[in-house]
């Protein structure tokens, strides 16, 4: 499975934009066009209906070798098998996220992924202090994905890139169409997701973003 270091592009399956029967299908056309790393986000689904769509998932990105990773559910990791989980700033702390998703892991020689969302260069710093294996930074752009969450900007990812060692993901807004801009404010990784979920041909959308991603150095 590819190391957390190599993935560029993260797409988040979110049942705001594909319904769960289609998440198999749309998990398959993600990978098909390069998307490194795979979330299963379900804002407001019960517990119970997150495993079902995650074990569904999970024999699309397994047999790819993509990780997933489980929004707001990290209880979830190893009943579903997922790779990690992530949470906000209000959810569980990094090492308590660990050990529940972790838990039925003993003698596992891979911990689980711990991802934190992050809205400033302060809680960056920190969630690589708690022990987070990536970040999440935004959101950079106001996003119906994310409502009511103000946006931070470009002006601190030099920053933010220039402070953090863990892999940084910006997020919050991106499309195709500003990915340029994003990059050439220091963005290396980014997560998209209505530009994704929402393109008329998902293969060739994220086809397009992996090539730009790519051309960096
Ligand atoms: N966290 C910060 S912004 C965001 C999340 C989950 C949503 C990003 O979605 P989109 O559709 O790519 O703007
Ligand atoms: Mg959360």
């Amino acid at each position: 499975m590819k190391p957390i270091a190599d993935c560029r592009l993260y797409g988040i399956l979110d049942l705001g934009y594909v319904r769960g029967a289609d998440m198999p299908g749309m998990a398959a056309r993600m990978i098909e066009g390069g998307v490194d790393i795979l979330q299963l986000r379900g804002k407001g689904a019960a517990e119970e209906e997150v495993e079902v769509l995650g074990n569904q998932v999970l024999e699309v990105t397994e047999s790819a070798g993509v990780p997933l990773i489980i929004n707001d559910y990290p209880q979830l990791v190893p009943s579903i098998g997922a790779r990690g989980a992530h949470v906000g700033q209000d959810d569980f702390a990094v090492e308590d996220a660990r050990w529940r998703a972790g838990r039925s892991l003993a003698g596992e020689v891979d911990r689980p992924w711990i991802g934190k969302s992050t809205h400033s260069i302060a809680q960056a710093l920190a969630a690589e202090a708690e022990g987070a294996d990536y970040i999440g930074f935004g959101p950079l752009f106001a996003t119906p994905t994310k409502p009511g969450r103000p946006a931070v900007g470009m002006a601190d990812i030099a920053a933010v890139m220039a402070q953090v060692r863990i892999p940084v993901f910006c997020i919050g807004g991106i499309k195709r169409e500003n990915l340029g801009a994003v990059l050439a404010a220091g963005a290396r990784r980014v997560v998209i997701v209505s530009g994704i979920l929402q393109a008329s041909d998902v293969v060739g959308y994220c086809r397009e973003v992996k090539a730009q991603l790519a051309d960096l150095e």
